[in-house]
């Protein structure tokens, strides 16, 4: 039996539309910024957004990395969710290779930042102090199980920003799961951000790529940063043509994922050993906590028998539904999750 994988939406594999698209692309040198179909990506991204421009990267964490390069300056300051990607998983990229010093205030059970908590994160001019040059937020948020931040959400914290002229930007590499489960245009989650970015490659299927999107002079100078950590890509219309797909096609069908991640939560609802508060999934992640058994062992019990889910600190387990898991798939990691736990 193939192993039904939950462990991220990153493992999703390309449509076969996608891979005809690929190999279809008109391409040229985008270090000269003459691929055609980077340029057509960069346009649709930079318009579904909302914003001026975008670029073209190799990934979220690049994106993300970018978007605190072009901001700040060394020494500044950067107030972000403790349960932030950036935080946790992008091996201190910001500290190591942007020289930002990092301040963390609490992400609360929907991914929100306290705007109390942000207001007093920033700093007033001192001359200990570095100054607070950006303001982070994510959506959806992962460690916070997909959980979803509203237009007013968002419109809270950049009014705060903006009233001390500090940029907003935006993680939004699930931000169509967002848009998806409101019902609303994208556009208007991004409203309140100065920059935003979005991921291909998690539910929209792409191999690969991140859209970051900005004023059309943040974007030259992300792009000058890009080339500088070396993410200046040559004939990479090939992976921009898949993402042209992602974007078109993949989309709407991202309801698909948020059903299934809903029954999965229903179907572990009711089970020993496992807590999980349905109406607290919005999207495609599920973390449950696991109770009077370790969760490695649990992960391992279900690897063993084809489901594959990743541990989430501490008690939690983590899985992810995405294009490629069907219905049927989660009606099997159900009955297998039921002869392990009773
Ligand atoms: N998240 C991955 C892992 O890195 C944990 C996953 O499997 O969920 N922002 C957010 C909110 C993300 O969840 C991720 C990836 C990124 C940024 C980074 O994107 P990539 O993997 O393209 O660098």
């Amino acid at each position: 039996m193939k192993p039904i994988d939950l462990r991220s939406d990153t493992v999703t594999q390309p449509t076969e539309e996608m891979r005809t698209a690929m190999s279809q692309a008109e391409v040229g040198d985008d270090g000269w910024g003459e691929d055609p179909t980077v340029i057509r990506l960069e346009h649709m991204a930079a318009e579904r957004l909302g914003k001026e421009a975008a670029l073209f990267t190799v990934s979220g964490t690049m994106s993300n990395l970018l978007a605190v390069l072009t901001h700040c300056q060394r020494g500044d300051e950067i107030i972000i969710g403790d349960e932030s990607h950036m935080f946790h998983y992008e091996v201190g990229g910001a500290a190591a290779l942007a020289g930002v010093h990092i301040k963390t205030v609490p992400n609360n059970v929907n991914g929100m930042l306290s705007p109390e908590d942000v207001q007093a994160a920033i700093r007033v001019p001192d001359i200990h102090f570095p100054p607070t040059k950006l303001i982070c937020l994510e959506n959806t948020h992962n460690r916070c199980g997909g959980r979803v931040l509203t237009p007013e959400d968002t419109k809270r914290i950049a009014e705060l920003a903006s009233q001390h002229q500090i940029p907003l930007y935006l993680d939004g590499a699930r931000i169509f799961n967002a848009a998806v489960y409101l019902g609303i245009n994208v556009q208007k989650l991004a409203l309140g951000a100065t920059s935003v970015s979005f991921s291909l490659s998690k539910g929209l299927s792409a191999p690969a790529g991140s859209l970051l999107c900005g004023s059309a002079d943040f974007i030259a100078r992300a792009r000058k940063y890009r080339q500088m950590v070396g993410g200046g890509m040559r004939q990479v219309g090939i992976l921009a043509a898949a993402g042209i797909v992602a974007l078109e096609k993949m989309v709407d069908r991202l309801q698909e994922d948020h059903e299934n991640a809903k029954l999965l939560a229903e179907g572990l609802s009711n089970m020993k050993r496992v807590s999980i508060d349905p109406a607290m999934v919005q999207t495609n992640i599920v973390v449950i906590e696991v109770q009077l058994m370790s969760p490695l062992e649990l992960v391992e019990r279900l690897a063993q028998n084809g489901v594959k889910v990743t541990p989430f600190g501490g008690k939690r387990l983590r899985m992810v539904t995405h294009y490629g898991i069907e219905r049927e798939d989660i009606e099997t990691v159900i009955n297998v999750c039921h002869r392990i736990l009773t």
